[in-house]
């Protein structure tokens, strides 16, 4: 995978074409968390994916970090409005986890070890659109920015990229997670301006 964001064709693209309606772009990397900072070293860290069946598929962090790692650059954008163009990020794409499990579900949910969780159609985060990070411009990730992983999925709000990840839930229901139960949107798209359940 190159650096190239998703759906770049080798155009150029202007400032206002990358950002989404209501946003503004910042060159700074806020941080947003709903509650303390968990530190989870990665010795004792895994992360799971479990299949509406029950299977479950677990990885240590050395078996996360031999897997094929990939390099996204990305616009990132929060619901806060502020948007952040071509950061880079180093992980592995969620599809390579999630092609170890049977699954008919529809739906996935996030779950952080925070106890913060964010629902997504499972089509969301297949397909090359969706990643687990653990480096952020080129070193390890710090915590309050989620490490030592966190999910990546920039085509959505950032609320959606849950921090300090532990694992995805496969449902075949759509549950609400922590935000989209508090009124914020259940899809969340930014070029659509999907901040609230009204939108
Ligand atoms: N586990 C967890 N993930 C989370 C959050 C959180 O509070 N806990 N906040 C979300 C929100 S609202 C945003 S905007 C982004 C912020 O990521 P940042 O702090 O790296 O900018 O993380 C998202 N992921
Ligand atoms: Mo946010």
């Amino acid at each position: 995978m190159g650096s190239l964001s998703p759906g770049f064709q080798g155009k150029p693209r202007t400032i206002e074409s990358r950002l989404p309606p209501g946003q503004y772009p910042t060159e700074d990397f806020p941080v947003l968390s709903a509650g303390p900072t968990p530190r989870i070293p990665t010795d004792r860290w895994s992360f799971t994916v479990t299949a509406e069946t029950g299977e479950t598929r677990s990885w240590t962090w050395d078996q996360m970090m031999a897997l094929p790692q990939e390099e996204p650059t990305v616009d990132i954008h929060c619901v806060t409005r502020w948007s952040k163009f071509d950061t880079r990020w180093r992980g592995v794409s969620l599809d390579v986890f999630l092609d170890q499990v049977d699954t008919a579900a529809d739906f996935v949910i996030a779950e952080s070890f925070d106890g913060y969780t964010a629902n997504l159609p499972l089509e969301d985060v297949t397909d090359g659109k969706a990643w687990l990070a653990h480096s952020f411009d080129g070193y390890p990730l710090s915590p309050d920015h989620g490490g030592p992983a966190r999910l990546l999925i920039p085509h959505l709000y950032f609320w959606k990229s849950a921090k300090w990840a532990k694992g995805l839930i496969l449902t075949p229901e759509n549950e609400p997670g922590f935000w989209e139960s508090a009124g914020y949107h259940d899809y969340g798209d930014p070029w659509r301006e999907q901040r609230y359940w009204s939108d």
